[in-house]
């Protein structure tokens, strides 16, 4: 009887892990890569990852502790997501006021996708102008 027990808490288990979300939000943001710790080392914020029926993804992501009046990409990767905003039509970005703090609303439809609370919000700078983040480009990584 146990063992039967302990097999339908590990279907439960797998099944939770695979659960779609419809939203997912972040109460803090953590320094990353080469210089977020020198530059940005008591960044913070909160954010939040929304995807709507029709397959549109919608970011939130306010943050503080960041450089001053400086542009940083938003990528969100992660979970079935791959999507630096930087690199889209028009190259979404946030820029910081004076304080360095940035806030960040864009939208995006991408089609039916799903969230599952993996992913990542990361706010970084394309240092070496290659169009590609690396990992020691990151800023700032979003936590939950
Ligand atoms: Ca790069």
């Amino acid at each position: 009887m146990l063992i039967k027990k302990l097999a339908v808490l590990g279907v439960c288990g797998a099944f939770l892990g695979t659960v779609a979300l419809d939203q997912v939000k972040y109460t803090s943001f953590t320094a990353s890569g080469q210089r977020g710790g020198s530059e940005n080392g008591d960044v913070d914020g909160v954010g939040k990852l929304k995807i709507d029926a029709d397959g549109t993804l919608r970011v939130h992501v306010s943050v503080s502790g960041l450089q001053g009046s400086t542009t940083y990409r938003v990528a969100v990767t992660g979970g079935d997501l791959e999507i630096d905003f930087g690199g889209t039509s028009g190259g979404i970005t946030m820029t910081t006021n004076n304080s360095g703090h940035g806030n960040f609303n864009e939208s995006l439809q991408i089609g039916p996708t799903s969230l599952f609370g993996t992913e990542v919000i990361t706010l970084w700078i394309d240092d070496n102008g290659d169009n590609v983040m690396d990992d020691s480009e990151k800023r700032a990584v979003s936590a939950r």
